[in-house]
């Protein structure tokens, strides 16, 4: 019986501070959904962390508590590649080739450059404006199918195709055109206090984002003090839009459907509708926090998943070096001269 390959899914988060259940419910919890059903790579991009500025002892920590983070929600190292982008030299070979497939008129449009470039004014730098390009090179690097991500990276995710088009359009089929794969809960967890604005993890008013290591009491005190809306109805809809937020977190915890949660909640306060949300979220990150902690006792084996992740990663490169991807353009160029004499 012919055994059917499994499709590829790359996905990576940034080790920027620590994570939120923003990129838990958005991407994390997705992501071990997955892993049965496809050929997973899960990435720390540690590359696009340093868009903005990052203590290096800092940076070094976050980045192995994300790894530690993604074993503890359930990400099997045997069944994955887990690693640091930084470990495979390919993603910056590539990125750098893609930005001469990438127009400026495109990078100009990234919602995110705009929302970073105002967040860091001080440090507008070349690699936040194409942070989006090396995005793409992580990705078609290993001939992605899917790319499970929360909302906000739905943009990224097309240019990634359009590059990839584009190219393909020039050398002939070189890179597969992956698909975003958006989560139908916990898509878009928005900021507790400004919840028209995202929750990320490096907000620097902490009452805005649950982390994912937040103590219980800490987490029931944020729900607690979290912003509503005016009128007292635990309604789902634009013009409420703390109550929407805090319905999304409670159904992408209990796994309710919105319907479900708003007759649950149907003639209770706010005082009540917060309390089930707290202890919802508490539930669902208690046993992630235990399994972090067991699993930083245990350096050794910490260490061997960075390790067999590079070298996992390196063999799973499609691109064994760039020089090849190089050649076949200049093979291809040929090929093109050649048809003209043809
Ligand atoms: N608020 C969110 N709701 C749902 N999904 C989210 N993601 C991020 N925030 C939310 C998803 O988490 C994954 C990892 O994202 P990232 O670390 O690569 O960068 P980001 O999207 O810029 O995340 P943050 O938390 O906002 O980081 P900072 O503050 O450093 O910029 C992605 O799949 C993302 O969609």
């Amino acid at each position: 019986m012919k055994v059917e390959e499994k499709k590829r899914i790359f996905s990576g988060m940034q080790p920027s501070g620590m994570i939120t259940l923003g990129n838990y419910l958005g991407a994390l919890k997705n992501w071990t959904n997955l892993q049965d059903d496809y050929d997973c790579l899960y990435c720390i991009v540690d590359m696009h962390a340093i868009t903005v500025r990052q203590d290096p002892v800092k940076l070094r920590k976050q980045a192995r508590d994300l790894l530690t983070q993604y074993l503890a929600v359930g990400i099997d190292p045997e069944k994955n590649t887990i690693y640091y982008q930084s470990h495979v030299s390919q993603h910056a070979e590539l990125g750098w080739i893609l930005n001469c497939f990438t127009y400026m008129g495109e990078l100009n449009r990234m919602t995110q450059f705009k929302d970073k470039a105002a967040k860091h004014a001080d440090n507008i730098n070349a690699g936040l404006y194409t942070y989006p390009v090396l995005m793409a090179a992580d990705i078609l690097l290993y001939q992605t199918d899917l790319v499970p991500v929360g909302e906000d990276q739905r943009q990224h995710l097309e240019i990634t195709r359009d590059i990839a088009g584009r190219f393909n359009g020039i050398y002939g089929e070189t890179f597969k055109i992956p698909e975003a794969y958006i989560g139908k809960v916990g898509a878009r967890i928005m900021s507790l206090q400004e919840p028209t604005k995202k929750m990320s993890k490096s907000d620097e008013n902490k009452n805005n984002t649950i982390l994912l290591m937040d103590e219980p009491a800490v987490i029931m005190n944020k729900v607690k003090r979290a912003m509503t809306d005016s009128g007292s109805e635990i309604r789902h809809g634009e013009d409420k839009p703390g109550i929407s937020n805090l319905l999304n977190i409670y159904c992408a915890c209990t796994g309710k459907t919105i319907a479900e949660a708003e007759k649950e909640f149907d003639g209770a306060g706010y005082g009540a509708f917060k309390t089930a949300v707290g202890e919802a979220v508490v539930a669902e990150l208690e046993p992630v926090q235990k399994r972090v902690k067991e699993l930083e006792k245990n350096k050794d084996y910490l260490d061997e998943v960075i390790k067999n992740g590079a070298d996992k990663s390196t063999e799973e490169s499609w691109i064994p070096s760039c020089d090849s991807l190089i050649e076949k353009m200049e093979m291809d160029e040929v090929l093109c001269i050649l048809s003209i004499f043809l």
